[in-house]
């Protein structure tokens, strides 16, 4: 297990290279090229120029997060395949500078929404926050208005400027298709892609979509265990993964989170891990808290002994800390909260990696042979 931190590049984060070096115990971080447009190549030589700078510092670059995939592949439109030649020549690229792990998402228009993206707490600390219906009233542009007001003057990742533009128009695209063409769509997408992803070496890990059920009428289709193992089974290839998001799931409160790490993990499909708390306050009603199991309602002893248990050797990053202790920054994604969350999940997975191997040297000195882990907190 890899733990890293996700960063901007050109000036777009309020967080350094050097102070996430700091932070104990991460080897790497995700990043992307954000300026450029989905369906473009991205240039080898700015790769080449940014992976020196995050080596420099002392930090790998192994995760992309993310090469954002055109809304024509989406919608299935004849221009596609240029695009999805150019998705195949950006992963050619990526693998020239030693990218391992591609995270990536294939919503329809919007990435993830939230209603309020500095939602107050009594501590004084703001939350990413939730409301279904709010965001029902809330017209699509009015959402993106909002996203952009509280966004600090920086790009949110999945609301960049170009998805906006044709916004309107790309979510009345949706309301004739039905989810059913739009898994026919992203079959298509990964049978042309992930052959390159296999011969050069690059784990593509879809995210889950963000929040895991409908909106305004679009095709959501990564939300839940059915749904995961219909996506794995598009197509076999163990390069054709997950990134397993657990605040995007554990948005649903029928998501049971532990067993469908246990799952997924254990079939070997789960390269990128996005670890977070999510607190429920209603029916399609959340915030996104502290990592802690007392803050939230995941229990993350469960969580990290699913990954941990089930033999999980891919990225963990934390995900969209509070914001505390007065920072400015992209929300979601500034440097304290996440960085008490790193800590925390790296206690937590010691404490399990330890327990399971004092359970190991038990069982061999009550003469039992096998390797056993307690799995009686599953
Ligand atoms: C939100 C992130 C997502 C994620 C994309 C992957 O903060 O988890 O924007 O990066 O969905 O493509």
């Amino acid at each position: 297990m890899k733990m890293i931190f996700r960063w901007f590049p050109g000036g777009d984060d309020s967080v350094t290279l050097d102070q996430i070096r700091q932070i104990p115990g991460v080897s790497g971080i995700a990043t992307m090229l954000s300026d450029i447009p989905a369906g473009e190549v991205w240039p080898l030589e700015r790769l080449k120029d940014l992976k020196k700078k995050i080596n420099s510092a002392g930090l790998e670059m192994e995760v992309i997060e993310s090469v954002n995939i055109h809304e024509d592949i989406k919608k299935g439109l004849p221009t596609r395949d240029r695009y999805i030649e150019n998705y195949i020549h950006t992963l050619q690229n990526l693998s020239e500078i030693g990218v391992k792990c591609l995270c990536y998402n294939f919503m329809p228009v919007m990435d993830w929404v939230r209603s309020n993206l500095a939602f107050p707490l009594k501590d004084g600390s703001t939350v990413m926050y939730y409301n279904h219906e709010d965001v029902l009233q809330m017209n699509p542009s009015r959402i993106a208005k909002e996203m952009f007001a509280r966004s600090e003057g920086y790009t949110l990742p999945g609301w960049e400027p170009e998805r906006l533009k044709a916004m309107a128009e790309d979510i009345d695209f949706y309301q004739n298709m039905s989810e059913e063409e739009y898994w026919k769509n992203l079959k298509y997408f990964l049978d042309a892609v992930i052959p390159y992803a296999e011969k050069l070496d690059i784990k593509m890990a879809i995210h889950p979509d963000d929040p895991p059920f409908s909106l305004y009428g679009l095709p959501k289709v990564i939300r839940n265990a059915e749904s995961i193992r219909r996506f794995l089974n598009l197509n076999s290839s163990p390069y054709n993964g997950l990134t397993f998001c657990t605040g995007s799931l554990g948005a649903d409160m029928e998501n049971d989170i532990p067993s469908m790490i246990k799952e997924s993990v254990s079939g070997g499909r789960v390269h990128f891990a996005h670890i977070r708390n999510v607190k429920h306050l209603d029916n399609k009603v959340f915030m996104e808290t502290a990592h802690l199991s007392s803050c939230g309602d995941l229990d993350m002893y469960r969580v990290v002994k699913a990954f941990h248990d089930n033999g999980f050797d891919g990225y963990i990053r934390p995900d969209h800390g509070r914001m505390v202790w007065g920072e400015k920054a992209r929300p979601g994604y500034g440097l304290y909260d996440r960085s008490m969350g790193i800590t925390y999940l790296l206690g937590l997975w010691e404490a399990v990696h330890k327990g399971s191997l004092e359970t190991c040297n038990r069982n061999k000195l009550d003469g039992g042979e096998a390797y056993e882990i307690d799995r009686s907190l599953e």
